[in-house]
């Protein structure tokens, strides 16, 4: 695999992203949607603890073997070793849906507002594309150079259509005119930094926008809210011990990672309702 140049590497920290990073062949992007989508269907009918939305849309890397695999893949794995180093653990994962014509929007925000992980460097998003990401199926969006300052107040709206937890949305005026599109087709992936301002629009297109976001870290991140975590090490050794380990999941749903699940779940939600003015969202944990 190719590792990230030196280029690239300086061009993340002068804008906060790197775009578009092929991660997988097409057919290979469309065999895991293909997977992901047997999910939907096969558990539609509610024989799970909750709704398979919610396992999709927060950590299915714990109880869905061919999610982990798709966060450990040896590509999406190099790139981001050019960020974060040679010691990678996989803090969390969520899949960001937007069905075919409809109005779901993820309003301005950093990601690091409600992580509870502090301003930190030591994390990445890798967010991977299994669909086509377009301008018109609501790609996200990107100010450049956002990442450079601290975390900026944020107010809850929650917004009916907002996909994130509190549809927390940045206080302060964000230029729309600077923002870039991220257009990525199935099997390219995109990197963002934490502190970056980011957004998306609806899916006005005729097909779902579908992608995986997967959170990195590396061993010197620190929770600073919830008084325990929890983080898979997908390359290399953790030397700092701040986070326990989880191993990948044997088989979908089996009843220790959905023990585990609840586990996780619980301790995240300490540091993302910290502060909260509302009840969060149905899918109480979404960040
Ligand atoms: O998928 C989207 O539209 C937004 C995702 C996002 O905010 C993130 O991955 O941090």
């Amino acid at each position: 695999m190719v590792a990230l140049s030196n280029a690239q590497i300086e061009n993340y920290w002068r804008d906060g992203f790197l775009f578009p990073l092929r991660v997988m062949s097409p057919e290979k992007a469309a065999e895991l949607r293909r997977t992901l989508e047997g999910v939907e269907a096969r558990y539609a009918g509610g024989d799970l603890p909750h709704d398979i939305g919610l396992y999709l849309r927060t950590s299915p890397h714990v109880v869905l073997p061919f999610v982990s695999d798709m966060a450990m893949d040896t590509a999406v794995l190099d790139a981001v070793q050019g960020i974060l180093g040679p010691d990678l653990m996989i803090w969390g994962a969520d899949f960001f849906i937007k069905e075919a014509e409809t109005t779901k929007i993820v309003s301005w925000h950093q990601d690091l507002t409600y992580w509870g992980l502090g301003a930190t460097s030591d994390q990445t998003t890798a967010w991977i594309a299994l669909s086509d990401v377009s301008v018109a199926s609501g790609c996200m969006r990107f100010v450049a150079g956002s990442h450079k300052q601290a975390i900026v107040p944020h107010n809850d709206t929650f917004g009916a259509d907002n996909l994130l937890s509190r549809g927390q949305e940045i206080a302060v005026e964000v230029d729309e005119a600077d923002a870039t599109d991220i257009v990525l087709s199935p099997g390219e992936m995109s990197l963002h930094h934490g502190l970056l301002f980011h957004a998306s629009g609806p899916n006005t297109s005729a097909d779902r926008r579908i992608g995986l976001a997967v959170r990195f870290i590396n061993p010197n991140a620190r929770q600073e809210v919830a008084e325990r975590d929890y983080a898979m090490l997908a390359r290399g050794v953790d030397r700092v011990g701040g986070f326990t380990h989880f191993a990948a999941p044997a088989r979908a749903f089996d009843a220790g990672a959905l023990a585990l699940y609840e586990e996780i779940r619980e301790a995240q939600r300490a540091a993302l309702a910290e502060g909260a003015t509302g009840e969060l969202n149905t899918y109480a944990d979404r960040m």
